[in-house]
């Protein structure tokens, strides 16, 4: 079953409960409807990957099996690397015979893939009151959308009272944008005028939240490339403004990537986070693609969790990431 949002965060104390709209029942009926979306979405892959496997895993095993299981592997977005490292070590297993059998193997391919999945913390401790997010990464990647829906599940599922900072001051849909969903979501919603310092913007929305004893505040930044130097300072000083009120803050920092845009936007989140210190992944847009390989060698290629996935525009796509339950939707 998903991993599911009481999961994800780590909370002080007990938990405030929601309004509603996240009773158990109806959360568990939810979690199974996203998980068939999840393994429909990935049918097509999965059908390719299990055929791959019924000609290699379940028939006799040599070089050109393994080597056949890898490219299927790297065809489904599972980066080369991460690749190499699994597939390396289920032939030293099965060659030691410690897993023998097509079953057994898919079985241990699926395990091994979940665990190059999870690396680091991979969910969001709020329990410092206020607790800062900030949400960056490249333009277009989901940022804004994913400030909207996390800020709609704290307040729904946990009850916890949110600020939303609209840091994207370069231009007016932005913040109107941001505004839309925090009236969706029922949160605090903080602006500045037209092309105000984004960390003037992030400081009164500190300033709010600790005024207002909020439990959550989320700033949404505009999007930038790595390349783009005079942008990717005004993010430090941002971080450096955020700290100034809160020295542990940004407790979180959240990079979107999305899975469309498959190796190249990986690569490209590879350099983003060197660059600005980031302690997870939101992967966007897994709807958008029939290969979802990704979202298991993201983790092992930028030494970053992944936190959150988006599988569409509607608030319930998205959701807390769960390798093992990804890699069986994937595998089986
Ligand atoms: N299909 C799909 N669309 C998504 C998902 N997440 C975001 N989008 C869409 O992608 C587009 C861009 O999303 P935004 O949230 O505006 O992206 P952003 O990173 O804030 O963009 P900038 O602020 O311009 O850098 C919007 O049309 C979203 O509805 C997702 O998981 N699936
Ligand atoms: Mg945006």
């Amino acid at each position: 079953m998903a991993r599911d949002w009481n999961d994800l965060f780590i909370v002080d104390g007990a938990t405030p409960t929601g309004d509603g709209d996240g009773d158990a029942a109806e959360s568990g009926e939810r979690r199974s409807g996203v998980f068939r979306r999840l393994r429909e979405n990935l049918r097509k892959t999965r059908q390719a990957l299990s055929s791959e496997i019924q000609a290699t895993l379940f028939e006799d095993l040599n070089e050109e099996t393994w080597e056949r299981l890898e490219e299927a592997l790297i065809y489904a977005d599972v980066g080369a690397s991460t690749t190499a490292q699994v597939v390396e070590q289920l032939e030293r297993e099965a060659t030691a015979g410690t897993v023998s059998g097509g079953e057994a193997l898919t079985a241990r391919l699926t395990e091994l893939l979940a665990e190059i999945a999870k690396t680091g913390e991979d969910r969001i401790d709020i329990s410092p009151s206020p607790t800062v997010i900030l949400m960056v990464g490249v333009n277009g990647t989901g940022k804004t959308t994913t400030v909207g829906k996390l800020a709609w599940h704290l307040r729904h599922e946990l009850g916890r009272k949110v600020v939303l900072a609209a840091a994207d001051t370069f231009r007016a849909a932005a913040v109107e944008q941001l505004e839309v969903w925090a009236e969706r979501a029922g949160v605090a919603f903080v602006s500045g005028p037209a092309g105000a310092d984004p960390g003037s913007v992030a400081y009164d929305a500190i300033a709010t939240a600790r005024r207002e004893d909020a439990d959550v505040v989320i700033i949404d930044t505009a999007g930038r490339l790595h390349t783009q130097d005079d942008l990717m300072a005004e993010l430090a000083k941002v971080r450096r403004v955020i700290a100034k009120q809160i020295p542990e803050a940004p407790h979180e920092t959240l990079l979107t990537v999305d899975a469309t845009t498959g190796q190249n936007g990986l690569r490209q989140a590879q350099i983003f986070s060197e660059s600005v210190e980031v302690t997870g992944i939101v992967l966007t847009k897994l709807d958008g693609t029939a290969k979802g390989g990704i979202a298991l060698a993201i983790a092992h290629d930028l030494g970053l969790p992944v936190k959150l996935i988006g599988m569409g525009e509607k608030l319930e796509d998205l959701r807390p990431f769960d390798a093992d339950e990804f890699a069986r939707a994937l595998l089986t």
